[in-house]
């Protein structure tokens, strides 16, 4: 066989009648057109069959014989069993290995889609296209798919198999033709490959638009914000703990102008709690490893085993990585995007700050268990490095001033209440200390005068996420994934349906997957999950307990919901079903910080205030952004987290909706991190959750090819026998029809346009080509001969 992978792309659907198997009209056939009638089809060919092992393993077998309902297939290890012949699932012919749209595959059964995506996996093609959206697997290793001369290949459209240029192309292609925005959507599982596709298309951007110099800053964020919010995992050395929105915006002459990044939700807790084997994020250990001498002592930096946040989960390198070079990069990444010196050791101290801040232990000071901190080490350095008197500090961190009518209280802390006060100063430390940094590098980004407010942007967000205990963070980021999804579904589904409609077409609805149930379970108000959970956490008596019991008692009914023991409930998300353990969830919706913590921050004297004022300052007047804080007042009452993100992400919603969007869906084809392992059931766990199995199915059941009568009639017209020039567009289109014999169940005719099966124009082209070129060289025969 010569046929290279490339070639076998061409290949339409209309060259393999021999083993298409009847499209259904309706949903309810769905499953048979998934499978096929493998009875009739085996007893006529002896082709190849997927045979499911018990080990959850597809294998490849061909029919030896077929009786009755049972059939004899041999494995390729020459293994001959006997089987249940409905248990038995077609195969595509050799010829389809390795199609580079699974559209193209005859059969979409799943061992189909999962062997073509192996198929090419171990020949390091990793990206395939699944009709309109884009599949990666990660490679886990350097492939060569990338670098200057790809990026010119795919600008000049000399390569097509499919990439993340490819579709970044088309992206920026469309924003020109289409004056409208583009985005770029890129999902999948914790250590899927996101950051890296986000990086690989700002790269293409960079290349095809740069010129102004902007496009370097750009890409010289990633460096500070991989620092500054990505941590070690148990599922990934380089996980992002926060979703990122980065719009690129284009001058008239389809050059970068400028860009703005949108972060979401930062895991703070992070900052003073880590599992083991996970680490922090990465700069604490690039400072500890890399800061040069003068900085060290300034900062009176240690190793960072010798601090408790950092030693808490015992680790402390990661495989392949040199934290002190990674600080350098960092550094030179600062200067490029305008972070002045002086702001960088700003920077760094309130990073020490922090690290110290865990370091500060308490000592009982009476009888009722009421603590202190400890003069020591720790507490001096803290002091020294916010620049604000120890005495100050020391009171934040052991007593709560409160007020109770008229009266001011101060209550003394027990050792649980100083440390969770200690801590939430760290994390809200470096909370602000993250967003300042993006505010910086937004203004080193900005946007010129002469913006044509055409963009690009490019989402990177958290996939799905589902563990043996989930919390609040999971909570959040399946939220938005549920309303991701419904964004995916809308587009690809919904319109696809709408068009049919709108053109009168016969087309039995193809039924999708709509979560619509699960997002009102979180939506609604009064009585679904946010509402519910922020109304217990405003109740000074409310409790993780009281908040779980709310819940079963308001929601059980919803099929979406439903209750478990004592503190948990269970969800069923598109992509499964997620029980949430509701320990710690009102405290970090609260998310408060003491005023005492407020007044101590105000205080002191370093460069601090000047990073948070403006944070703080927001917060009193305008509550809606930065870091939240409560002063004890109702009038500077803040947002609770759920209720900003939820804001975030119907902003996030509505600046979707005005783009054109293109999906990448990336998979993780194993929980090692190590190339060429491809795990099946792995794989098509995650295929089912993106959707990328049910965009392809609703395709190729549907019409994807559309023509108008117009311009149908005027490019095939002209093929007709009889002369039909008087006739109106829809006459001729059907009259085309009858004389090339097309089946009436390969098209429909609607309102405004012809709508076809997959590879039917293919037969009408072909003809077109062969008559055309016929006529040219009729033409220049007739030419010669008068010459
Ligand atoms: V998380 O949700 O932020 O935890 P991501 O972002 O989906 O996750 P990431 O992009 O960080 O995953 O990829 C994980 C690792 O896979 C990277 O550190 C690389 O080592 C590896 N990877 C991913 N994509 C590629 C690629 N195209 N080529 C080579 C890759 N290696
Ligand atoms: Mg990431």
């Amino acid at each position: 066989n010569t046929i290279s992978v490339e070639d076998r792309s061409s290949i339409g659907n209309e060259d393999l009648d021999t083993v298409t198997v009847p499209l259904p009209s309706t949903s309810a056939s769905r499953s048979e057109y998934r499978w096929g009638d493998t009875t009739s089809y085996a007893a006529k060919k002896k082709l190849q069959f997927w045979f499911l092992l018990p080990n959850g393993n597809w294998e490849l077998g061909k029919i030896l014989s077929t009786s009755g309902t049972e059939s004899i297939i041999s494995l390729p290890n020459d293994e001959v069993l006997k089987v249940k012949t409905e248990n038995l699932v077609p195969a595509n012919p050799d010829i389809l290995d390795g199609v580079d749209d699974l559209m193209q595959l005859s059969y979409l059964n799943e061992p189909s889609v999962l062997y073509n995506l192996q198929h090419r996996y171990k020949q390091d093609m990793i990206y395939t296209k699944a009709g309109p959206v884009l599949v990666a697997i990660n490679p886990f290793k350097k492939v060569p798919l990338y670098g200057n001369e790809y990026i010119e290949a795919y600008k000049r459209k000399s390569i097509e198999s499919p990439h993340v240029y490819a579709i970044t192309d088309t992206a920026i292609r469309e924003m020109i033709r289409d004056e409208v925005n583009q985005s770029i959507i890129i999902s999948g599982e914790s250590g899927a490959g996101k950051t890296e596709t986000a990086k690989i298309a700002m790269q293409y951007l960079a290349a095809l638009g740069g010129g102004s110099g902007i496009e370097y800053e750009i890409l010289k964020t990633n460096p500070i914000l991989e620092a500054f919010g990505n941590a070690k995992t148990l599922r990934n050395d380089n996980s992002s703990r926060f979703g990122k929105l980065i719009e690129i915006h284009f001058s008239e002459t389809g050059k970068i102008s400028g860009a703005k990044i949108q972060t979401f939700l930062l895991e703070k807790s992070r900052v003073v709690q880590c599992t083991e084997g996970e680490r922090s994020y990465h700069i604490f250990y690039q400072l500890c490893a890399g800061a040069p001498p003068i900085l060290r002592e300034m900062l009176n930096l240690k190793s960072a085993s010798e601090y408790k946040y950092l030693s808490q989960s015992s680790c402390y390198s990661i495989m392949g990585v040199n934290d002190a070079e990674q600080f350098r990069v960092v550094v030179e990444a600062l200067d490029v995007v305008h972070i002045s010196k002086d702001d960088q050791q700003s920077v760094f101290a309130m990073l020490a700050a922090v690290l110290w801040l865990g370091n500060i232990s308490f000592t009982v000071i009476d009888n009722e268990n009421h603590v202190e901190p400890l003069e020591d080490e720790g507490l001096f350095n803290v002091a020294k490095l916010i620049e604000c008197d120890v005495g100050d500090l020391k009171q934040a961190l052991s007593i709560r001033k409160m007020r109770v009518g008229n009266d001011n209280i101060v209550q003394k802390l027990k050792l649980s209440q100083a440390i969770d006060t200690r801590d939430a100063l760290a994390k809200s430390i470096y909370a602000c200390l993250f967003e300042w940094l993006v505010e910086q590098i937004n203004k080193s980004l900005a946007v010129g005068k002469r913006r044509t407010g055409r963009s690009i942007s490019i989402l990177d967000i958290y996939g799905f996420e589902s563990f043996d205990r989930n919390s609040f963070e999971q909570f959040c980021i399946n939220y938005a994934n549920e309303r991701l999804q419904q964004h995916f579904n809308r587009h690809l589904f919904k319109l696809e349906q709408e068009e049919y409609i709108k053109d009168g077409i016969d087309w039995a609805k193809v039924e999708f997957e709509d979560n619509q149930d699960c997002l009102t379970l979180f939506e609604k108000k009064p009585l679904g999950l946010l509402s519910l959970l922020d109304e217990e956490s405003t109740f000074p008596n409310g409790t993780d307990l009281t908040f779980a019991n709310k819940l079963k008692q308001h929601l059980n009914s919803n099929s979406c919901f439903r209750g478990e023991r004592e503190k948990a409930f269970t969800v069923s998300h598109y992509a499964g079903e997620v029980t949430y353990d509701t320990t710690g969830f009102l405290e970090k919706n609260r998310d408060l910080l003491h005023l005492d913590s407020i007044q101590l921050l105000s205080s002191c004297s370093c460069h601090l205030p000047q990073i948070f004022a403006s944070n703080m300052l927001a917060q009193s007047e305008k509550p809606v952004v930065g870091p939240l804080y409560k002063s004890g007042g109702a009038d500077s009452q803040k947002l609770s987290v759920a209720t900003k993100f939820k804001g975030q992400l119907f902003q996030l919603m509505q600046r979707l909706e005005s783009t054109t969007p293109h999906f990448i869906r990336c998979v993780k084809p194993n929980n090692l991190q190590s190339p060429r392992l491809y795990e099946q059931g792995l794989v098509l766990q995650q295929l089912r959750c993106c959707g990328v199995l049910e965009v392809v199915r609703i395709s190729r059941s549907g019409f994807p090819t559309r023509m108008s009568h117009q311009k149908f009639a005027k490019r095939y017209g002209f093929l007709l026998s009889d002369n039909v020039a008087s006739q109106d567009p829809l006459s001729v289109s059907v009259a085309i029809l009858h004389q090339f014999g097309i089946l009436p169940e390969m098209y429909q005719v609607g309102y405004t346009k012809l709508f076809f099966r997959p590879g039917q124009i293919g037969v009408l082209e072909d003809t077109r080509n062969r008559t055309l070129h016929g006529v040219l060289r009729v033409q220049s025969c007739f030419r010669g001969h008068r010459a």
